[in-house]
């Protein structure tokens, strides 16, 4: 591989981005290289400015479900372009979206289109507290929920392995409101519920927590959550912006069978364009300006062309249903290439993470005993290769339904090799 045209890109780029990116897991500080500037993308594959092609592991960070460029997406959108980039005023495209959430996930009776998944929880979070009158809200250690002032304690993704864990220029009093609880801990859950209960406007959790590598929910952990937030009278929020229409069509919500009072969406849902929702119980989002005195707006928000793609990429979901099980498949073939090479090993569906550690990772704790230099080896053996997966340990890796069998078996070989290097 040569990167000579990447590393001339990235030696302009540090003096004029902060790390040379516009998000900092980008930047490869966690794998000690310098990132590789893409130009295009089809299908699972993606090319560099150098012309080397690499099998895609990162997707978009979980957009590209049906994989880059689908031929569908990309004819809706370029129709839409045409008619015009931006209206800031309602459109048949945000009703006809709306609809087609609510008829997949019917616990989002209400919601409002913005375009980002920070902006997602950041918004849902005002309107709970808007709704209950409380103050506080509970999140889980090692869960990442964007990057607004109040969530940003104990987050995970790249805030997980920044210098600066929870974040400088976050006055205190932005945070004093944030209890923090254990992923996959009833315990500590209980606990703070018996000393602020009342005052607790909401718990946001990541239904699967996909920003620490991948850790699912141990039985019964979500329900439990749902009890007590029914029981203190605190509202119930599902983080599905990397979870919703990838666990499965309904999302996490549909696999695991609980019914959250609000959800954020992200991702997928604007089919790769910037483009996030949330919603939930229409007695909480009638809080909502303007119909209630929460305020929340957006010039760009319910774009025309976000919300194009976002309904072509659902209407090919919903016609190829099958997709799920696929990937499932294919997602599980990784897997066991990553458990012959010794690592512990998480899936939910198409997401994955091989942890370099002895510990089963059921929470923040276990993820964190992962050997990071040898992930770093591993991802430049991997790139090196042809196989792009996050740079970093702490971030799933994502299937899509345009990885081909051929190219999942190449990229298992590649795995199992590592074994013997
Ligand atoms: N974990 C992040 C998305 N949920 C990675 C993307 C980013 O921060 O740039």
């Amino acid at each position: 591989m040569r990167y000579k045209n990447s590393e001339e890109l990235y030696n302009k780029a540090v003096n004029l981005m902060p790390g040379g990116v516009n998000s900092p897991v980008r930047a490869f500080l966690n794998v000690d290289r310098t990132p590789v500037f893409i130009d295009r993308a089809k299908g699972d594959k993606i090319y560099d400015v150098d012309g080397n092609e690499y099998i895609d592991y990162v997707c978009s960070w979980g957009p590209g479900i049906l994989g880059h460029a689908h031929p569908k997406v990309i004819e809706a959108v370029k129709a839409a372009c045409e008619k015009g980039l931006t209206f800031g005023a309602p459109t048949r495209n945000e009703v006809e979206l709306a609809e087609l959430i609510k008829s997949i996930m019917p616990s989002m009776e209400v919601m409002r289109m913005v375009n980002s998944g920070t902006e997602a929880t950041m918004s849902a979070i005002r309107t709970a507290r808007g709704y209950t009158g409380r103050d506080m809200i509970l999140k889980f250690k090692g869960c990442y929920h964007g990057h607004s002032d109040g969530l940003l304690v104990k987050a995970g993704s790249a805030a997980l392995t920044s210098a600066v864990p929870d974040s400088a220029g976050v006055p205190e009093s932005y945070t004093k409101n944030t209890l923090v609880a254990l992923y996959n801990d009833e315990n500590s859950v209980k606990e703070l519920f018996e000393k602020y209960g009342n005052d607790i406007a909401c718990v946001i959790v990541e239904p699967v927590a996909a920003n620490m590598g991948v850790v699912l929910p141990e039985k019964g952990f979500l329900q439990f959550l749902r009890d007590i937030t029914e029981k203190y009278n605190s509202v119930l929020i599902f983080d599905e912006v990397i979870t919703g229409f990838r666990l499965g069509l309904g999302g996490a919500q549909e696999y695991y069978g609980i019914k959250p009072d609000m959800t954020t969406l992200g991702k997928i849902v604007g089919g790769g364009m910037p483009m996030a929702v949330y919603g939930g119980r229409k007695e909480i989002m009638d809080f909502v300006s303007p119909v209630g005195k929460v305020y929340q707006a957006g010039t760009l928000s319910g774009n025309p062309v976000a919300t194009t793609a976002g309904i072509a990429t659902i209407k090919i979901l919903m016609e190829n249903k099958n997709i799920y099980s696929d990937i499932e498949k294919k997602t599980s073939k990784i897997a066991e290439a990553l458990k012959y090479i010794g690592l512990s090993v998480n899936q939910a569906g198409s997401l994955l993470c091989g942890y370099f550690t002895d510990r089963e990772v059921k929470n923040y704790d276990d993820a964190l005993s992962s050997d990071t230099k040898k992930y770093a080896e591993f991802f430049a053996w991997l790139i090196d290769r042809g196989i792009y997966v996050a740079p970093s340990q702490y971030e799933a890796m994502f299937i899509s339904a345009a990885h081909s069998d051929e190219d999942i078996e190449k990229t298992c070989g590649i795995i199992r090799e590592f074994k013997n290097n």
